[in-house]
């Protein structure tokens, strides 16, 4: 009990109050306060900060952001908490994987750094950004509550500028991974539920006027000859200027009150593809600030049950892939990505599922220069508390968050809103709304959800297929769903107007050394499921790509078995990142007969 301190409104109430969370709940960092940062200078925040789990968020109850920074030696009051010093925990990590002390640990956790400041310059901003951190983020300064963020897996920034100094400053994130039923995902989930700040946090220094948005793609509609940006400024510029130098672009932009403004420019890009991954140079200014990006121009399309790029068919020849390391969790670097891309290659992929949440923004990134597709994904997974509208408004953020950060990413072709939900009309309504707002905010790119088969009548049967583009289909014959006569029938039952993605498929392989020889979870199974679900897709006509499940084996707390041992093991590569299992050579030998036909560019 903090019974001697002036801090705490009264020793009691830290004790007793359990409405403590609420003033700190207030989303206020959010999709509305992203900022543009393509191009943009940072300082890097990433180190060590001082670290402490805290259960029972006495961190909150006490107020443990209003600390007097001093030594512990010096305190004349008892705090449960030294920010200023003692155990440090790197930034990005996820806890569980820095000490095993904190590998099942769920709940609050306070980062503390200091930030130096050489000068607050008067007219500049200070925003930071935070990359990822799971789940709930609260951001403090100076022992000023600044705002919080829900979502694992999607940038956010927070404003710094009014409550910095000049000299010492102390940055605190207070994050929380507790599952419950109104998070998105909610408490179950097949990956490992990593807690912290796994992604870079930056320090942005802006004009006073701030590009807060670009978008800028080939204009929907006949041809291929128009460009059409997008910009919001905040600030009080008029006008924004956009240049593709090497298309012969240089054209003003007219802002309108609220900062935004839309150009639609002629213009011969060659067009990105798989095969031609081309990206251009694109910069905005506006007053005294810049940013700038590398774009690809193309389309993508759905005509009856195909998928066009660029106006031709195109097959997906995907592979899903979790963002997931047996060493850094889900920590992302430069090396993990191109060592995952070199995998799809040398599957013969041009396509990759990022499920089951945002990935690290490098990887459309890469995808970008590299030339493969991309789906991506937000967490609506399993069950969702879809008649909850403020777990509604949460998933929606994650989604604009993703898309305004990924959509000017020629790799991207889909937006998914949901994994394998149950088909309730709360839960029809709730995606069908992700998939309007999906669309309203990208109008060029495709829609899909992982949707729902029939049992009894055998065939793909889910309300939902009628509101997205393209229907995601995770079917497991040969392994959950043992007779494939069944996935039979139901390629026959089903007539859908719309292509049909194998979203997922797959068996689990155990070949570590106690791993079986035959019958389930040996590679021999595996691979005999593999060979029998190609035999069996290739006849259907509407299936229009795949992504079996997975590229690696992946942590995950639900799957205990002597085999598993707290992994999924349907991994084409065990969790070593290099030990292929026998059906990644059946899917690489299938995928190069389908890219050796017309419509499969590959990489
Ligand atoms: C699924 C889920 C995926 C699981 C997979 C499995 O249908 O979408 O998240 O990991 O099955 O291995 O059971």
């Amino acid at each position: 009990m903090l019974e001697r301190s002036d801090l705490a409104e009264n020793a009691l109430q830290a004790l007793h109050d359990e409405d403590y969370g609420v003033p700190f709940d207030t989303r206020s960092l959010n999709h509305r306060t992203m900022v543009f940062t393509g191009g943009r200078e940072a300082r890097s925040l990433d180190g060590d900060w001082t670290f402490c789990v805290d259960l029972l968020d006495t961190g909150l109850r006490q107020k443990w952001f209003t600390m007097t920074p001093m030594a512990a030696a010096e305190r004349t009051e008892p705090w449960d908490y030294d920010p200023y010093e003692g155990e440090t925990t790197p930034v990005p990590s996820c806890w569980a994987m820095v000490k095993e002390k904190w590998y099942f640990f769920e709940g609050s956790a306070w980062y503390t750094r200091p930030l130096d400041i050489a000068a607050v310059v008067p007219g500049r901003r200070y925003i930071l950004r935070v990359g990822a951190a799971q789940y709930d983020c609260k951001v403090f300064l100076n022992g000023r509550f600044i705002g919080n963020h829900l979502g694992g897996s999607t940038p956010f920034f927070a404003e710094l500028t009014d409550d910095l100094t000049a000299g010492r400053n102390w940055l605190m994130l207070m994050v929380n991974n507790t599952r419950t039923l109104t998070r998105v995902p909610m408490r179950n989930t097949d990956w490992f539920n990593y807690g912290g700040v796994y992604r870079e946090v930056a320090l942005y220094e802006t004009p006073a006027t701030v590009i807060r948005d670009l978008f800028v793609h080939l204009a929907p509609g006949e041809g291929f000859n128009r460009i059409r940006a997008a910009v919001a400024v905040e600030g009080d510029a008029v006008s924004a200027r956009l240049d593709i130098p090497e298309l012969g672009i240089s054209q003003a932009v007219a802002l309108d009150a609220d900062g935004t403004g839309t150009i639609e420019v002629e213009a011969e890009p060659r067009l990105w593809s798989p095969d031609d991954p081309k990206l251009y140079d694109v910069h905005l200014s506006a007053g005294d600030d810049r940013v700038s990006d590398r774009v690809g121009f193309r389309r993508i399309e759905r005509s009856g049950d195909t998928i066009l790029l660029n106006g031709a068919p195109l097959f997906l020849r995907g592979i899903s892939v979790h963002e997931d390391d047996a060493v850094l969790g889900k920590v992302t670097n430069d090396q993990d990505l191109r060592r995952r891309f070199a995998h799809a290659r040398a599957l013969n992929c041009n396509f990759l599922r990022l499920a089951h949440y945002p990935h690290h923004e490098r990887a459309a990134r890469l995808a970008d220069e590299l030339g493969f597709l991309l789906w991506e994904e937000i967490p609506v997974y399993w069950a969702i508390a879809f008649d909850n509208p403020a777990t509604y408004q949460d998933a929606e953020n994650q989604l604009l968050e993703l898309i305004k950060r990924d959509r000017n990413r020629a790799s991207v072709i889909i937006w998914s809103v949901g994994n394998e939900n149950p088909d309730t009309d709360a839960r029809l309504s709730f995606m069908r709304r992700l998939a309007e707002t999906a669309k309203a905010a990208d109008p060029t790119r495709l829609t899909s959800a992982a949707c729902l088969v029939n049992h009894a009548r055998k065939r793909i049967e889910d309300r939902l297929a009628d509101h997205i583009d393209v229907i995601g289909l995770n079917e497991y014959y040969g392994w959950y769903e043992e007779n494939f006569e069944d996935l039979e029938d139901i390629g026959r039952n089903s007539r859908p107007d719309k292509p049909v993605i194998i979203s997922e498929t797959g068996a689990d392989a155990d070949i570590g050394p106690n791993g079986p020889t035959q019958g389930l979870f040996s590679e021999t199974y595996m691979r005999a499921v593999y060979e029998k679900q190609i035999e069996t897709l290739r006849h259907l006509d509407y299936v229009k790509g795949m992504s079996p499940w997975i590229l690696y084996d992946f942590r995950v707390e639900r799957r205990q078995n002597v085999f598993q041992r707290g992994f999924n093991r349907k991994g084409l590569i065990a969790a070593d990142k290099t030990t292929r299992k026998a059906a990644f050579q059946v899917l690489a030998a299938y995928y190069a007969e389908r890219a050796a036909e017309r419509g499969s560019p590959s990489p």
